[in-house]
């Protein structure tokens, strides 16, 4: 609009200013674009854009992350917006690539095997050394951890799996044989801590029942502990209340004896102290003093 010596601008929408060359910010003016929805500013103008995880109109439809990760022997897990592969059984690694039963070593090992991390290290040392590698190229991790049986003796048994990742890949089961068959037997024993098992062994079908019955042995032995306390306890309480009784009758067997002496006058007294040393056998004292004693 003309004025005089002056003008005024309408501007368009999506421009501001004395000239409406200005760029209006809808973004910050007020956010337009809700839901899953961000906006981006545009000169003259705005747009709303999907965030990241979501698709279609209204940007309501969540992108399925697992579409093109690759997990070839296993299936896209996708939770909490974090992407993995469940590996199907046998296999391992970022898309399940690598089968387990061609990288894995198994070892069977005497006894239950809990410190499965001190194995690992101890298992890393040998290999290291076998590999003549650095400490850094060589990881152990346990894959598999079963329980056995001993057929004939019935010992239990710890059935380890592990792989082995030397310098950015995975050494094969074989490999691994051949590296640990350069370290005598004893040696390698030593290192890993464990003597290895050589024979028949079956699985241990039911691990949780296995452990409930340790728990059931565990809570029995603690019965019978708790039963020992109480009867020791009892035994104590007997023993400390005989000891206050028998004091008790001493006291009071003395102050019957020194009541007696200040009832008497002086010539009895003489006379009781020559008999004094038999007091406790003599039968009438005796007598005076039961009754007496009673009274304590
Ligand atoms: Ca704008």
């Amino acid at each position: 609009m003309d004025a005089i010596n002056a003008f005024n601008c309408t501007c368009v929408q999506g421009f501001t200013g004395l000239t409406c060359a200005d760029d209006v910010d809808e973004c910050i003016m007020g956010n337009p674009c809700k839901g899953n929805r961000a906006c981006v500013n545009l000169r003259g103008g705005y747009k709303c854009e999907c965030k990241e995880g979501f698709i279609g109109d209204g940007c309501m439809t969540p992108i399925e992350l697992c579409d093109g990760t690759p997990c070839i022997n296993g299936a896209c897990v996708n939770k909490d917006d974090t992407v993995r592969c469940g590996c199907y059984d046998n296999y391992f690694g970022e898309s399940c690539q690598y089968e387990l039963p061609y990288y894995g070593y198994s070892v069977m090992l005497i006894g239950d095997v809990t410190d499965v991390d001190g194995f690992e290290n101890d298992m890393g040392i040998t290999l290291i050394t076998a590999l003549q590698a650095d400490e850094d190229d060589v990881v152990v991790t346990v894959m598999e951890d079963v329980r056995y049986i001993a057929d004939e003796t019935r010992t239990e048994l710890t059935k380890l799996t592990f792989i082995v990742l030397y310098d950015d890949g995975y050494i094969s089961a074989a490999k691994i044989s051949e590296l640990l068959s350069t370290f005598p037997q004893d040696t390698m024993e030593h290192r890993i801590g464990y003597k290895l098992y050589e024979g028949e062994a079956e699985p241990v079908t039911d691990p949780v029942n296995e452990d409930d019955d340790d728990r059931g042995q565990l809570s029995a032995n603690w019965y019978i502990i708790l039963i020992v306390i109480i009867i020791l306890i009892c035994i104590i309480i007997v023993i400390v209340a005989a000891v206050l009784v028998y004091r008790r009758k001493r006291v009071c067997k003395k102050q019957i004896i020194e009541n007696d002496y200040v009832d008497m006058d002086p010539m009895q007294v003489a006379f009781e102290n020559k008999v004094y040393s038999d007091l406790t056998s003599s039968e009438n004292v005796t007598q005076t003093s039961t009754s007496k004693e009673n009274e304590c």
